[in-house]
This record gives structure tokens, C-alpha cells and sequence, in this order.
């Protein structure tokens, strides 16, 4: 049996390729590690756990209702991040600002992350995976002081390192430091995640459309006439259209489809006009590592790490998967505009 690289060995055996590393990106990624296998452990019991299972009673500045496990979530990454000292500010989706760590140790600290602690958290009272997205940059503001707005702030082709850790049929880790992407797998017998995916690339093309289908009255009749054109009818040289897969959970339906092919849109709708998903903590991280992998991620008419951001909890219309799919869902959006004057 050959041996099981672990995610600690790989980051370190990684950090020779940054010929300068202090060694601080590869211990915030390994804090990662460890506060995704502390959420983990509450995820696989949460059916057990009256204190997280279920709504908290509150919305968050999306308006969405939160649920426990998303409070839990967050607050266990803040800790181990704040606790760390490699990070001076954080801003994640539950917050409705952006938290500079008020203490001589982080304000020392060279990055900031930003994240969405729990994604697809409607999921958890029905046992449907969810996720843990995350963003890594190096800090405007200089060393020693408060972290600042203007540190959140940046473009996705500033990022340092993304990644997302998927809670499914098992815990898996994903990651980028723009050199490529690679996935581990929590095995829960020793605790560790594991090497399983290495250097993984999306096809460039795929089977699979991921769409909430009841929006497709509600979004720009481009969107349904590309669905029902290349989606939906069976094209030359294939034997049926393609397949329809929505879990509702943007970690889920993205993994699925960044190891079997396929494209994922969440398109400006009337009841979202921008878009649904955000930009800084959903589409960056993920738009870097479908890059990495080969794929591509617009916003239907403009790459998604070159957008300037406006605000924190930013919302952008999303096409990410399989390069030519996206392309040529592109290419029908900008027919269709070409058209229509
Ligand atoms: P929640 O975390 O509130 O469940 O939102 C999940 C999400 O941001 C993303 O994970 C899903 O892909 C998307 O929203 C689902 O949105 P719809 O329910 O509108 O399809």
C-alpha cells in the first residue's frame, strides 16, 4: 500500500514552491483544516443536537434566515482565525460588516479571509450536503494596524489561495494557491484529510446543467431560450439532452460538476436583479479554482475574478463550470443582446 500524503505534508512540501514563505499562508490553511473537521463533527451530528439543529431566529444582512449551525459555524472560524495570529480581519457572510481583530498579534498579521461559513445551510435540517467557502488575501493596510474595509475589498485575481470544504457523503477539501487545485478527504479513522484528488481538472465539456429551474420565468428570456436550446433538446451526435442536477447548495452543485463536466448558472432574476450568489465569499473563491482547473467563470458577459467590488455583501449573476459550455452560454447571451439591439 503506498502511503497517504496528508494535507499537513502537502502544504508544507508546497510551501518550497513560494521561494519567500514565511510559512504564515500554509498555518492559516492548516487552521482551516482544522476548524472545517470541528464544523464537520458538528454537521454529521446535528440531528443529534437540539442546540444546533434549526433556525436561530434571526436574518442576516441578506435578509435570509439563519440557521444555528451557520452562528456555529462562523464563530468557530473567527475563533481559530482570530487565535491564529496570521490574519488581521475576516468577512464572512454572516457578519454584516467586515471584523478587524483588535489585538497586537493579528494586527501583525500579513492576510485577511473571506468566507461563508456554512453554505447552502437550508440543506441542514435535511441532511443534503453544504459547504464552507473561503477566500485568502494579502492585506492593503500596513502590518500593525486595524485591518480595513479596503483589505476585503479586492479583486478575485488578487487572491492568494481559495478553496471550500464540501460536508457530503464525506468531508473533502479543496484548494488553490494558483497552482493548481487539489482535494482531501477527511478520513475519520485518524482524523486527518488525505490527498485523494490530486491536480484536479474540470473536463472541458459536460452532460450536466445546474439551474434553479423555478426561476426560469423570472430571469432574461436569453437564459431560457439557451436552456431550452443547448439543455434541453437532444443536439447532433448525442443520444439525450443533457441532465438536470440541482442540489441547492453552490459547494455541491460546483464539486459535482467541476470532477464530471458541467455548467452551473444562477442568472440575474426580477426578484434578484444582480444576481443571487455573492461575490466576494461565493463566486471569487470558486471562480479561482475552476480557473485553476481549467474552467471558466463569468458573469455571463465578464470574467468574475477581473469585477471591481463595489460592496462587502456584493451579489453577481454566475456562470461557472466546463470552459466550453460556459463560453458558449456566453457566446447566446451576447447573440441574443447583439440582436436585440
Ligand atoms: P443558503 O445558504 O441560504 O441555503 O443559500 C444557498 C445558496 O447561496 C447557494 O449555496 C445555492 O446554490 C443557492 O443559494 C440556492 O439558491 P436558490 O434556493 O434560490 O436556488
Amino acid at each position: 500500500m503506498s502511503k497517504l500524503t496528508t494535507l499537513h505534508e502537502f502544504i508544507m512540501d508546497r510551501q518550497n514552491d513560494f521561494p519567500y514563505a514565511t510559512g504564515e499562508l500554509s498555518r492559516i490553511l492548516s487552521d482551516i483544516a482544522i476548524a472545517s473537521k470541528m464544523v464537520a463533527n458538528d454537521v454529521r451530528r446535528a440531528g443529534l443536537l437540539e442546540h444546533i439543529l434549526g433556525a436561530q431566529g434571526n436574518t442576516n444582512i441578506q435578509g435570509e434566515e439563519q440557521q444555528k449551525l451557520d452562528v456555529v459555524a462562523d464563530e468557530t472560524f473567527i475563533k481559530i482565525f482570530r487565535a491564529g495570529g496570521e490574519i488581521c480581519g475576516i468577512a464572512s457572510e454572516e457578519n454584516d460588516t467586515f471584523v478587524a481583530f483588535n489585538n497586537e498579534i493579528s494586527k501583525q498579521g500579513k492576510y485577511v479571509v473571506l468566507f461563508d461559513p456554512l453554505d447552502g445551510s437550508s440543506n441542514i435540517d435535511v441532511n443534503v450536503s453544504i459547504g464552507t467557502i473561503f477566500s485568502i488575501y494579502r492585506r492593503k493596510s500596513p502590518q500593525g494596524t486595524l485591518a480595513t474595509k479596503e483589505d476585503m475589498m479586492q479583486k478575485g485575481i488578487e487572491q492568494v489561495a481559495a478553496g471550500y470544504v464540501l460536508y457530503g457523503s464525506s468531508t473533502m477539501l479543496v484548494y488553490t494557491t494558483g497552482k493548481g487545485v487539489n482535494g482531501f478527504t477527511l478520513d475519520p479513522h485518524i482524523g486527518e484529510f488525505c490527498l485523494s484528488h490530486p491536480n484536479m481538472k474540470i473536463p472541458e465539456t459536460g452532460r450536466i446543467y445546474s439551474i434553479n429551474e423555478g426561476n426560469i420565468n423570472v430571469c432574461d428570456p436569453g437564459i431560457k431560450q439557451y436552456v431550452e436550446t443547448y439543455c434541453q433538446r437532444v443536439l447532433e451526435g448525442a443520444k439525450r439532452p443533457y441532465s438536470g442536477r440541482y442540489i441547492g447548495s453552490l459547494v455541491a452543485d460546483f464539486h459535482r460538476n467541476l470532477i464530471k463536466g458541467g455548467i452551473y448558472i444562477y442568472p440575474a432574476t426580477q426578484i434578484a436583479p444582480n444576481g443571487h450568489l455573492r461575490l466576494l465569499y461565493e463566486c471569487n473563491p470558486l471562480a479561482f479554482i475552476v480557473e485553476q482547473a481549467g474552467g471558466l467563470a463569468t458573469t455571463g458577459y465578464q470574467r468574475v475574478l477581473d469585477i471591481e467590488p463595489k460592496e462587502l455583501h456584493q451579489r453577481i449573476p454566475f456562470f461557472v463550470g466546463s470552459k466550453k459550455m460556459v463560453e458558449q452560454a456566453m457566446n447566446f447571451l451576447n447573440q441574443e443582446v447583439a440582436n436585440n439591439g
